[in-house]
């Protein structure tokens, strides 16, 4: 039975078919005939090389490529777990620098992912069984074999191209995985459904864009808010994976944030603010901060940038006589910090460098370490009675927020401890902790009330298959709702003015990252003459928002709805925004939305491309 030549054809179809099954099914929730056909050729195709190249003995060739097979497609199904999206190559290349994923696997595997492995199993076997015997002979394929595999390959492939990829998942669902990657690869804008052209900043009207969010458009230095806080100094601690729900929240009547409440009492806190990074996480959320331009999305926006330097909030700090410092105790090269801080002018960039490497929790040195080195900065400045903008980003509380003992100070139910939820919980506390201590030191070093204080959260912490059902039940019953989308997207926005803003809160004007800076600048009394997306977040009370990556192209929030268009996995989700309860499809309302929206991400496109597109270098 085992003599025919035909047989390692069909082990290989059978092998291959049953992965790219198992594959499909973890990632689109898919088992159509269709897809899988169309999905399974580009991970055949490598075997039938090997048939052409290796007559003799093919097997131990089969079980590298059906290894490599086997650990991409296990790399990308728990990303997918993990981010809740289909990952591209180019995420794939980073979690190898990144530990952010590594560190977190033990939360991401199901037993049932040795599937991806009962291949290279039945290959190993194969390659013993039939070592000495002739039994198992190589096929007779032949250029024609390969030749038609190849050629369907370029036919789905064409189709693939013909159509824009909105969301990398619904595409790899219908044209395989493998094909939307060498679509992305070849056209790395593609993803964005753009084709953009270059503005002159003359062409661009921020009046118009205002109007397109629904306000009434005024000048920047008629706003109240205009000038508030000028000449202070200015702190903006960026916390790493922050989220709305903790302030001002308890548990087993302890406060999660004790030390970011108290300074609400000096603030005005904005509780309607979401995230808007792209694939670049962390570092995109520096870019929208600093640029209010949205990112590129499919990859961090850091990588397409080729080092001219763009009017951003640094920029104009730095013209109105601040000293620019940016500190994170990670290596400068993760996210190519290197290009992105010249671009947007710091004038001193503290990495691991220089932060000493003590205390390490996770990622590396403690925030704790982190605040007492900014304050040695800190005093420097003062000493030197200079004006300075610090922006510090912590890293603790970073996914998976495992904490030493002696670093927990919330005392959870004990039903907590341990859980993804409770060691979140412990690591936002310990970061609130020291940025207690880093207010306690601004006030012993009398700047406290000369200083604006901004604390405002990254990115969600809490997303994906990490999240257990036990951990959305303590959600739950924290929240007194179900954990929603909206919760998990919205980051806090704590604006502290001592002496000038008392216990604020604004729920009703909705913001996103990409305002940050149009509200602080305003804040601090400077015009922003050149272009950008943001609006002042103290004036304006409408908006339209989306954010690349992490939700499907054509997705958007404004201040009635949430959005959310189809993916692999669902249909079209529409919501209420207050109470995040679906409601009916109001689909001229969704299109109209949609094309403003992406009226918005061409126009960031378009303003992008002086410091994207290498002829722009030396402009
Ligand atoms: C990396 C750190 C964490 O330097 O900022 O990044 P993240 O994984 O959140 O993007
Ligand atoms: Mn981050």
């Amino acid at each position: 039975m085992m003599k025919s030549p035909l047989l390692l054809t069909a082990i290989t179809i059978a092998i291959v078919i049953a992965k790219v099954c198992y594959f499909r099914y973890e990632l689109f929730n898919d088992l159509s005939l269709i897809g899988l056909l169309s999905e399974s050729i580009l991970w055949l195709l490598p075997y039938f090389f090997i048939f052409l190249l290796f007559k003799k003995n093919p097997i131990p060739f089969m079980i590298v490529i059906s290894l490599l097979s086997s650990v991409l497609m296990l790399m990308i199904t728990w990303y997918e777990r993990y981010f809740l999206i289909v990952p591209s190559y180019f995420d794939l290349s980073q979690t190898g620098q990144a530990s952010s994923i590594v560190e977190i696997l033990p939360y991401l595997y199901a037993f049932s992912d040795v599937i991806f492995f009962i291949d290279t199993l039945i290959l190993i076997v194969a390659f013993v069984v039939f070592r000495k015997s002739e039994t198992l002979s190589v096929p007779r394929v032949n250029i024609v074999m390969v030749s038609v595999l190849l050629l369907v390959t370029i036919i789905i492939q064409s189709n693939a191209f013909n159509n824009t990829i909105y969301d990398v998942s619904a595409t790899s669902k219908e044209y395989g995985y493998l094909n939307t990657q060498i679509t992305q690869m070849m056209n790395r804008n593609m993803s964005q459904n753009i084709t953009v052209t270059q503005m002159g900043e003359n062409d661009f009207d921020y009046e118009n864009l205002i109007e397109l969010k629904n306000n009434e458009y005024v000048p920047d230095i008629e706003h109240t808010s205009f000038g508030l806080a000028k000449d202070r100094h200015l702190f903006v601690i960026q916390v790493e994976s922050l989220q709305e729900f903790v302030v001002g929240q308890e548990i087993n009547n302890q406060e999660i944030t004790p030390n970011i409440n108290k300074l609400l009492g000096e603030s005005t806190e904005f509780t309607n603010v979401f995230q808007q990074i792209g694939a670049g996480n962390t570092s995109d959320s520096e870019w929208l901060l600093h640029t209010s331009l949205y990112p590129k999305g499919m990859e961090a926006t850091v990588n397409f940038l080729n080092g001219k330097p763009m009017p951003s909030m640094v920029n104009y700090l730095n013209r109105a006589d601040y000293r620019s410092m940016t500190f994170h105790a990670d290596e400068i090269e993760y996210w190519n910090r290197d290009v992105l801080y010249p671009v947007l002018g710091f004038q001193k960039a503290f990495t691991e460098n220089e932060i000493p490497n003590e205390d390490v929790i996770g990622f590396g040195p403690s925030d704790s370490v982190l605040f007492d080195f900014v304050t040695e900065q800190v005093k420097e400045k003062v000493k030197a009675d200079e004006r300075m903008y610090a922006n510090i980003m912590t890293l603790t509380s970073h996914t998976p927020f495992e904490m030493p003992k002696k670093d927990e100070f919330l005392n959870l139910p004990k039903k907590y401890e341990d859980t993804y939820v409770g060691n979140y919980l412990q690591s936002v506390r310990y970061t609130d902790e020291q940025i207690g201590r880093f207010v306690q030191n601004l006030k012993d070093l009398g700047i406290y009330d000369e200083s604006v204080i901004v604390v405002f959260g990254d990115h969600s912490g809490l997303h994906g298959r990490p999240m257990t059902p036990k951990d959305n039940e303590f959600m739950g019953s924290l929240l007194g709702h179900q954990y929603s989308l909206k919760d998990r997207f919205t980051i806090p926005f704590i604006v502290t003015v001592p002496g000038v803003f008392k216990n604020h809160t604004i729920n009703t004007n909705l913001g996103g990252q990409v305002d940050m800076m149009p509200t602080l600048l305003n804040l601090l009394g400077i015009e922003i003459k050149t272009p950008i997306m943001g609006q002042n977040l103290f004036h304006y009370k409408n908006n339209l928002l989306t954010m690349r990556y992490y939700l499907p192209g054509g997705s958007f929030i404004n201040n009635e709805n949430f959005y959310i268009a189809e993916n692999a996995r669902f249909p079209k989700r529409f919501y209420n925004l207050e109470d995040m309860k679906r409601t009916d499809l109001d689909l001229p309302y969704i299109l109209q939305n949609t094309e403003d929206m992406q009226e918005l991400l061409n126009l960031s496109d378009s303003l992008l491309i002086p410091y994207t597109s290498e002829d722009n270098q030396t402009d």
